[in-house]
């Protein structure tokens, strides 16, 4: 995260100076729709983008799965800005895809982790999230950094915009700067997750449930449960439960929930209380010094207090933990999981 930050923000100022797009920080000011671009765990940190672009500089935002978008017949016209993430720079279907919304006269943005890569060469312009080499086939840190870089950009677009207010911009730079701290209290749950994992290795199934941006972090937990684990993990936006998945629930079923305090709260008590009706086992992810949460849920994880803004940073560090304890607890290769490869070049 201060890798993504470096020189980038400037949160006394209140700026935030994003070089690889500062050219088309005038076009930024008008443009109609952003469509993200991305695959995989990429995918859910655009969906996180979404939400931020959305609330702060108030631009819509569409998320396309580039494995699907490239074979459809989108609607793209000049006055789009494409921002295609990718953690490798090589996923075709990414590349495919920047390649029909180039052709149809779309601006393209990358967010990409490898410089010189093949992504960042076909797009306008864009931002390096600096993350360093992944080890492992599935993506954890460059999640993180893809996150910073868009709730970056998400400020940059407001900052040309002038959706957002100086000082409301200054607070949130302010606590930006603070998030590497936070992340460092967060991983100091290590242990106890690891003893929770025991109870979680044997299991067939397991939901993540999330609202707001903390919907995107449930299915990112469902992802790496699922790439590194083999356990079938599926992410839903809390408020959909009742639409199909709680007919599944019972007393095999453990039910990740992620209740950090924020303008959600009291909905998702209600969806535990709904899981804990049909005896769900919880697990929640907790603001610390939660209280009402506790009383309900089997387990709880504490993470640092934050603005809903920096939820998804916090918030994913625990469930990539539970993923990875669990995984070694099952015996499996965490770094190289069966059937995956880092770069997805077909
Ligand atoms: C996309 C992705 C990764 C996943 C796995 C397969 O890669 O789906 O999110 O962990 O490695 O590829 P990328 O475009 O972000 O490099």
């Amino acid at each position: 995260i201060r890798d993504c930050m470096r020189g980038r923000i400037y949160p006394n100022e209140g700026k935030v100076q994003l070089g690889g797009i500062k050219e088309y920080a005038d076009k930024l000011k008008n443009i109609d729709r952003i469509i993200i671009v991305a695959c995989g765990t990429s995918w859910h940190a655009g969906l996180v983008g979404e939400y931020l672009i959305e609330e702060y500089a108030r631009i819509p935002v569409e998320v396309e799965y580039a494995s699907e978008f490239r074979y459809r017949n989108p609607i793209i016209t000049e006055k789009d800005v494409v921002i295609a993430i990718s953690q490798s720079g090589e996923t075709a279907d990414t590349m495919a895809a920047i390649e029909m919304a180039k052709e149809k006269g779309a601006t393209i943005f990358g967010v990409c982790n490898v410089v010189g890569a093949s992504i960042p060469r076909l797009t306008h312009a864009g931002v390096y999230t600096h993350a360093g080499p992944e080890i492992g086939v599935a993506s954890t840190k460059a999640f993180t950094a893809q996150v910073t870089v868009l709730t970056l950009m998400a400020f940059y677009m407001a900052q040309q915009k002038g959706t957002l207010t100086h000082s409301k911009l200054v607070e949130l730079l302010t606590e930006l700067d603070c998030i590497p701290e936070k992340i460092q209290m967060a991983l100091e749950s290590n242990e106890m997750i690891k003893e929770i994992s025991e109870k979680f290795k044997d299991s067939r199934n397991c939901l993540f449930l999330g609202r707001g941006s903390g919907f995107p972090v449930a299915l990112e937990g469902a992802l790496k449960l699922k790439e590194i684990s083999y356990i079938h993990a599926e992410g839903y936006p809390a408020a959909e439960m009742k639409h199909g998945p709680i007919a599944l629930i019972d007393e095999e079923m453990p039910v990740v929930v992620i209740a950090t305090k924020n303008s959600s709260y009291e909905k998702v008590i209600s969806n535990i209380q709904e899981v804990k009706a049909r005896k769900g086992i919880v697990l929640a992810i907790v603001t610390e010094g939660d209280i009402e949460v506790r009383k309900m849920a089997d387990y709880c994880i504490e993470i640092p207090d934050a603005s809903e803004a920096f939820l998804p940073l916090l918030a994913t560090i625990p469930l990539q933990l539970l993923s990875y304890h669990i995984a070694v607890l099952r015996g499996c290769n965490v770094d190289q999981p069966r059937n995956l490869a880092k770069s997805v070049t077909v």
